[in-house]
């Protein structure tokens, strides 16, 4: 664990990317602005549009230029950014690759693969990269957390197709596609999962275990954050930490995930990444303009780094892929800050 984990406690700074169909709504829904802040990646959620009505107004607006994946892979090293972890496929179940196991995905509605596009890119500026992957999925209809209280789904309520939603199915197209991911893309670096709330219980909602032993006999070096199990299995996933001791059980992951915030006293012993946001969103939105300033982002990158975390800063990019200016602004002062320092 400490000859695959070696990378990563070396690289410090990270870059982390939140993009797919709800980038090019932006925070908007049937001309109306959905919120000022927030995830805007949840968008689909927020309105409780089903698949459908949310890929008819969604796909249109997603229209990747030829070579945005160069843009974020440039920008990613000039800000001091050791590797990129990226969105292959977000709550919204649609993946930016090219999958054999259905048709919700870049390779069938654009002809493209937008992971290959992307870990080329970061290749070619020598980034590491990580495969952020949701096992949450509101476009697959046999999922059957639908009816979860702790996250309302799109298709709650909604007749199952075949009288009655089969989750084995479900899982399998999990795995299909996790394994194309460690098949189709040659050396992978990191799997991000996201994620189970306390109403999954990792091996059961996902397979979970059998996914870690997947990627193990695949690809032997990946490093995976716990979010594949819920925090009572796993120790600390990073939300909903009030008055609970951070642990991290090794059999469940290799580091742990703070979400928007900083550990006031470091986390001895574990190694653990604050994933955090420019603004309040981790999905584009074209309303959400509270960017945190430059004073602040270094601030934290140095109270990160002096307590022994990692910083895993987030871009969301707009429908096009292109980077938000404001976001290029404030990663250009970072990577020059790490220049003469
Ligand atoms: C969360 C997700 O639900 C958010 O949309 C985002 O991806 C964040 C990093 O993880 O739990």
């Amino acid at each position: 664990r400490d000859a695959r984990m070696k990378w990563w406690r070396e690289a410090r700074f990270g870059m982390f990317v939140h993009w797919g169909l709800y980038s090019g709504l932006a925070g908007t829904w049937d001309g109306k602005p959905v919120a000022k802040r927030g995830g805007m990646e949840w968008i689909q959620q927020r309105v409780k549009a089903d698949t459908d009505t949310y890929a008819r107004q969604a796909i249109p607006k997603f229209k990747p230029t030829a070579d945005f994946a160069r843009q974020w892979a440039r920008i990613a090293k000039d800000a001091g950014c050791k590797y990129l972890v990226f969105t292959t496929k977000h709550h919204d179940g649609f993946g930016l690759f090219d999958s054999q196991a259905g048709d919700f995905n870049a390779g069938h509605v654009l002809q493209r693969d937008l992971v290959k596009e992307i870990t080329e890119a970061c290749r070619a500026e020598g980034l590491k990269v990580g495969f952020y992957h949701s096992v949450i999925d509101w476009h697959h209809d046999q999922y059957s957390y639908a009816e979860s209280k702790q996250l309302p789904h799109p298709l709650k309520g909604k007749p199952y197709p075949n009288g009655t939603r089969d989750h084995a199915k479900y899982q399998n197209y999990l795995h299909q596609q996790v394994h194309e991911l460690l098949s189709n893309y040659g050396p992978v670096d990191m799997l991000w999962w996201d994620y189970s709330s306390q109403d999954f219980q990792g091996d059961q909602a996902w397979r979970s275990s059998e996914l870690i032993d997947l990627v193990r006999t695949k690809q032997p070096d990946v490093i995976m954050n716990n979010r594949l199990f819920r925090i009572r299995e796993a120790g600390w996933a990073g939300m909903g930490t009030a008055g609970f001791t951070p642990h991290l059980d090794p059999k469940y992951g290799d580091f742990i995930t703070p979400e928007q915030h900083i550990p006031a006293t470091g986390m001895p012993g574990i190694d653990w990444e604050t994933c955090m946001t420019l603004n309040t969103t981790w999905g584009y939105s074209e309303h959400d303009h509270a960017w945190k300033s430059d004073q602040l982002l270094i601030r934290n990158l140095i109270d990160i780094a002096s307590k022994g975390g990692n910083y895993l800063l987030n871009i969301g990019p707009k429908g096009d892929g292109s980077v938000p200016e404001e976001s290029i602004r404030s990663l250009k002062t970072i990577g020059d800050w790490m220049d003469t320092n």
